[in-house]
């Protein structure tokens, strides 16, 4: 997340940086040696199969076990492992994510057409057949990520859905997100982390098929899979670190501010957190805001450094130049804090998911409380894609039933077009039914 060089320079000298990145942020660029380890690794699995799956297991989470998966019994027995008031607000995050996911599912509706005399036209929304979701449950195993891709697309209505998840260092499965993605209606659920789990799902080593799309965030080596595995299946989306920007006037409480900008930097320590606003007041006030509230954090270790090298703040002279400037940034997270939220809501083209008004803070959709998805575009993404969502798992099928009295409506500039091109056989079959037709006749 950061401003392109050219869209400063067009806004010539209407803003001013209160606080700059302390380091630039890296390129969206892949480590060569990651990509190398992730070839090698998928090589090895798609020829050896299982046997190469149960050796990497072995030698990166000492997995000794011949299966991965847990029966349905042992996925169920999770929640007995949580306290109660956590499985009330998984269960509770499960639903409302499912629920926000079914409203979307009801708005896309099949439909035909006969924009012209005879000729047919429409769409139907089939679902991906199989799915494979990768929950990671490293450092932080973020819980709700088995509602956002599992749960959507069981009401995407997606046919078979797997997922897996590491072992922790234990060796059991994080019974959070186990139970998670047990109450979000995984079919099958496997003890399996990285690279070998991403392999094993697309080439088909965990059931009776290979799943047809692969979804879930994960480390530089689960990206890097994903990346390498586009194309024999689809993806989401390369999540790079999450990132949350702010859009603040001087109305914003720079306390508020604060602890959303430090929320979000407590991902990893290159986790971009940016402030754009339009009151130089309100922007140092929330620069000292963070050191203080810094200094009691308990993530600090992680949420400091990312604030000193990834963080900033920006003073916008109006807010035309401030909605430029957070277009520009495309930030995955957006919070809106202004007396203009719905002018900026109108205005702005770019982010993963918004959050308008003080009220709306970045973890209630992390947490699936919200109900949209927080499985969303990284590093600039946001300019050319949306996140994660029910309308991801639907194909949105095309159909044509052209009437035999339409034909003179299509055939006869289908071999224009044709024969244009020197496509003789694509003629004929327009020809063909022309010449049916007046045979007929
Ligand atoms: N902000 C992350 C999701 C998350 N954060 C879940 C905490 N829990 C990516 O949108
Ligand atoms: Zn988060």
């Amino acid at each position: 997340m950061r401003f392109s060089p050219r869209v400063l320079a067009s806004l010539d000298g209407s803003f001013h940086h209160l606080k700059t990145p302390g380091v630039d942020a890296p390129a969206a660029q892949r480590d060569p040696a990651v990509a190398a380890t992730v070839s090698e690794m998928l090589r090895d699995i798609e020829t050896r199969g299982l046997d190469a799956v149960r050796d990497h297991a072995r030698r990166l989470d000492r997995w000794e076990r011949p299966s991965f998966e847990l029966t349905a019994a042992e996925v169920a027995a999770t929640g007995d492992r949580l306290a109660p008031e956590l499985r009330e607000a998984i269960e509770l995050g499960a639903g409302r994510t499912r629920r926000f996911a079914a409203e979307q599912r009801g708005r896309l509706v099949d439909f035909e057409v006969e924009h012209v005399p005879g000729v047919v036209t429409g769409v139907r929304y089939v679902p991906v057949p199989r799915v494979g979701a990768y929950l990671p449950a490293g450092r932080f195993p973020l819980t709700a990520s088995a509602f956002m891709t599992v749960g959507v697309a069981r009401e995407a209505g997606v046919g078979s859905v797997l997922a897996c998840t590491p072992p922790q260092p234990d060796g059991a499965v994080n019974a959070a997100v186990a139970y998670a993605a047990h109450v979000s209606g995984v079919d099958r659920l496997f003890v399996l982390g990285g690279v070998q789990a991403l392999a094993a799902m697309a080439f088909g080593l965990l059931d009776e098929l290979p799943v047809d799309m692969l979804v879930g965030a994960g480390n530089a080596y689960v990206a890097e899979a994903k990346r390498q595995l586009f194309g024999t299946v689809a993806i989401d989306l390369l999540a790079g670190p999450s990132e949350v920007a702010v859009l603040a006037d001087g109305s914003a409480d720079p306390e508020v501010v604060a602890a959303d900008l430090l929320g979000q930097a407590e991902h990893g320590t290159n986790s971009p957190a940016a402030l754009v606003t339009t009151s130089d007041a309100l922007g140092r006030a929330v620069v000292e805001a963070v050191e203080r509230q810094l200094e009691t954090l308990k993530t600090a270790w992680v949420a400091g450094p990312a604030w000193r090298d990834f963080g900033s703040v920006t003073v916008a002279a109006d807010r035309e130049t401030a909605a430029v400037l957070m277009d520009d940034l495309a930030p995955e997270h957006l919070e809106v804090i202004t007396e203009d939220d719905d002018w900026y809501h109108r205005r702005l083209q770019s982010y993963g998911s918004l959050f308008l008004g003080p009220w709306s803070t970045v973890a209630y959709s992390d947490k699936g409380m919200a109900g949209t998805n927080h499985v969303l575009p990284t590093a600039g993404g946001a300019k050319h894609s949306a996140g994660l969502s029910v309308a991801r798992f639907l194909k949105p099928l095309t159909f044509q039933r052209v009437a035999r009295e339409a034909t003179p409506a299509v055939a006869p500039a289908v071999q224009v077009i044709s024969d244009s091109e020197g496509m003789a056989a694509h003629s004929e079959t327009a020809r063909l039914r022309l010449a049916q037709l007046a045979a007929d006749a």
